[in-house]
C-alpha cells in the first residue's frame, strides 16, 4: 500500500499529487538543467506537416522522431547527435511511482518536455513504443516540475470526452494497464505558478517509457 495520495481516475490511470518532495523536485530539476546544458540539449521539434510543436523536447535513452513518429538512436530530425543516455537516478522516482500503484516499469526512454507560457501539447496516444509493451499495458509515468499544467485525460478514441487535471510541481501521473493508450494532452500552462525553489522556468514534464519487454524488439 502506498503512503502517497493516489487518485485513480480510470482503471490504470493514476494521479499522485505531490509525489516528489520539494527536495526530490530540486534534485530532478538539477539533473534536467545539467542535461539541458549538455551537447544534446532541448530543441523545438518540427512535425510532419512542417509546423513546430508547442514545447521543447530532450529525449533520453532513445530519440523520438517527430516526423516519423518512431524511436531511433540519433536525433536524425534535428542535429544527428546521439540521444543522451537515461540516467538511472533520474528514472528512479518513475519506477517507484509505478510500483506505488501496483505496476511495473523498467524505463529506458524519457521524453523531457519544456513548456513556456504558451506551451501546450495536442491530444495524442503514446503508441510508438514496441507492441510488446503496449499490449502488456506497461505504464508511461510522468513527473511534473515547475508551473502547473492543465492536463487532459481522454479515452481510447480521440472523440471521447476528456477530464482536466491540474498537474502541479511534484505530481506524478501513471497511465498503464487498460489506460495505456488513452488519448491525453496539455491544454495550457499557468505561468508563474511553480515553486521558485525548483529553479526551472515554465513547466517541465518527464515522461518515462519502456520501449520493449525483455526479449522483444531492439
Ligand atoms: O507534459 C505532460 O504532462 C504530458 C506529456 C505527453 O503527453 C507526452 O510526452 O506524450
Amino acid at each position: 500500500m502506498s503512503a502517497h495520495e493516489v487518485v485513480e481516475l480510470a482503471p490504470g490511470a493514476f494521479h499522485l499529487p505531490g509525489y516528489l518532495s520539494p527536495a526530490e523536485q530540486r534534485r530532478v530539476a538539477a539533473m534536467v538543467r545539467a542535461l539541458a546544458a549538455g551537447a544534446a540539449g532541448f530543441y523545438r521539434p518540427q512535425v510532419r506537416g512542417g509546423g513546430f510543436m508547442h514545447c521543447d523536447m530532450l529525449c533520453l535513452g532513445r530519440h523520438w522522431n517527430a516526423r516519423t513518429y518512431t524511436y531511433e538512436w540519433q536525433r536524425s530530425d534535428h542535429d544527428g547527435r546521439p540521444a543522451p543516455p537515461l540516467p538511472p537516478e533520474l528514472a528512479r522516482p518513475a519506477v517507484s511511482a509505478a510500483a506505488a500503484v501496483g505496476l511495473s516499469l523498467v524505463p529506458d526512454i524519457c521524453l523531457v518536455n519544456r513548456y513556456g507560457p504558451d506551451g501546450r501539447m495536442g491530444l495524442h496516444q503514446d503508441k510508438d513504443e514496441d507492441p510488446s509493451t503496449l499490449d502488456a499495458g506497461v505504464p508511461v509515468v510522468s513527473l511534473s516540475l515547475g508551473d502547473t499544467g492543465g492536463f487532459l485525460l481522454g479515452g481510447l478514441r480521440r472523440r471521447d470526452a476528456t477530464t482536466a487535471i491540474a498537474l502541479r510541481s511534484g505530481d506524478a501521473f501513471v497511465m498503464g494497464g487498460p489506460s495505456r493508450l488513452r488519448y491525453h494532452g496539455v491544454a495550457r500552462v499557468l505561468p508563474g505558478s511553480g515553486p521558485a525553489a525548483v529553479g526551472l522556468s515554465g513547466r517541465v514534464s518527464l515522461t518515462f517509457r519502456q520501449y520493449a519487454l525483455e526479449g522483444h524488439a531492439t
